[in-house]
């Protein structure tokens, strides 16, 4: 799997899929053949961009009911988009189940990467709860479901859209691939935070390791499980890329990765979510300190699914 961001659309061959980070999003559909998703996640003034993963195969694209996906021999991708409701947990819970059901049935299980992208994710649904609450407990069911049959609960992203309703791409691979989930020692495991985060704890990992890439989760400025420098732009980013490094560390990584760990220096397809947009400036401006000069990084002005978390960032080591 190779990962790309551009600013125009490439050459689709070879193409397994691509992510159109636009204004105003659309439902995955196949664009000449290739998995397509238009996710609502820049503004006006900002440029889009696409994600695309590579092929490392001949690809078969399909659609099957919501569902939008392509395999190439080794991965599989897939999309589905629920339409905005008052309610979102049935409806999340059955386009888990269809996909994990798709995967399974294809061939492909052990998921690697997911993408949850949750319009009004700090708003209430139509019953007054927190809709990333309500997502939350339907994408647990759904896990609870699969268990033992799709493989593990992988790294992932869980952020808002400029938009409504949500948009899920997930990437997954072959029952005997080598797949590391990796926890973080600053960081209560997401599937273990406390009910007073809502009823079902959110179904993530803090990164996956696979085939010598690094999937690093959406991570934020949470110590156990609690959001640390509340209101604090500056401490939130410095506890975010904290909770990076440790993660990333030989300390850490080391134990799966012969090679040992990495640095922030090492992170490349850098997204960093910022929710106040007043903010970008001071955030792109610790960013450029601390990343590499060749790492490609986007920043998007979308709400975290704490009301009180101020940035998240999420990146690929490859
Ligand atoms: C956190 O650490 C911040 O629900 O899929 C980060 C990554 C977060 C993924 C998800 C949520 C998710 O709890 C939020």
């Amino acid at each position: 799997m190779k990962f790309e961001q551009s600013g125009e659309k490439s050459d689709s061959q070879n193409i397994l899929a691509r992510v159109a980070f636009e204004k105003n999003g659309f439902a995955p559909e196949l664009h000449h053949g290739v998995p397509t998703v238009g996710v609502p996640m820049t503004t006006e003034t900002e440029p889009g961009f696409h994600e695309v993963f590579a092929a490392s195969g001949p690809v078969v694209a399909g659609k099957e009911g919501n569902l939008v996906y392509a395999v190439d021999g080794r991965h599989l991708f897939c999309s589905v988009q629920v339409s905005e409701r008052d309610v979102y947990r049935d409806a999340a819970r059955i386009a888990y189940d269809s996909a994990f059901e798709l995967a399974t049935r294809l061939g492909y299980p052990n998921i690697l990467r997911m993408w949850n992208l949750v319009g009004g994710i700090i708003d209430e649904n139509a019953d007054g709860m927190e809709i990333y609450r309500d997502f939350c407990a339907g994408r647990a069911e759904a896990f609870a479901l699969w268990a033992g049959r799709i493989l593990h609960i992988p790294a992932a992203t869980g952020i808002g859209t400029r938009g409504n309703g949500v948009y899920l791409y997930f990437i997954s691979g072959r029952a005997d691939a080598e797949v590391h989930h990796l926890e973080n020692p600053r960081q209560t495991p997401a599937y273990h935070y406390p009910d007073s985060y809502g009823p079902k704890a959110p179904s993530f990992a803090r990164a996956t390791f696979t085939d010598g890439i690094l999937y690093i989760s959406g991570t934020a400025s949470i110590i156990g499980d609690e959001t640390v420098h509340k209101g604090d732009i500056s401490g939130q980013v410095d506890v975010t890329l904290e909770n990076i490094a440790t993660l990333i560390s030989t300390e850490n990584l080391g134990k799966v990765r012969p090679e040992g760990g990495y640095t922030l220096q090492d992170l490349d397809l850098i997204k960093v979510y910022v929710s106040r947009p007043e903010d970008i400036p001071f955030v792109r401006s610790r960013c450029k300190e601390v990343f590499s000069p060749d790492a490609r990084v986007v920043y998007l002005n979308v709400d975290i699914c704490r009301p009180d978390l101020l940035v998240e960032i999420e990146a690929i080591v490859q």
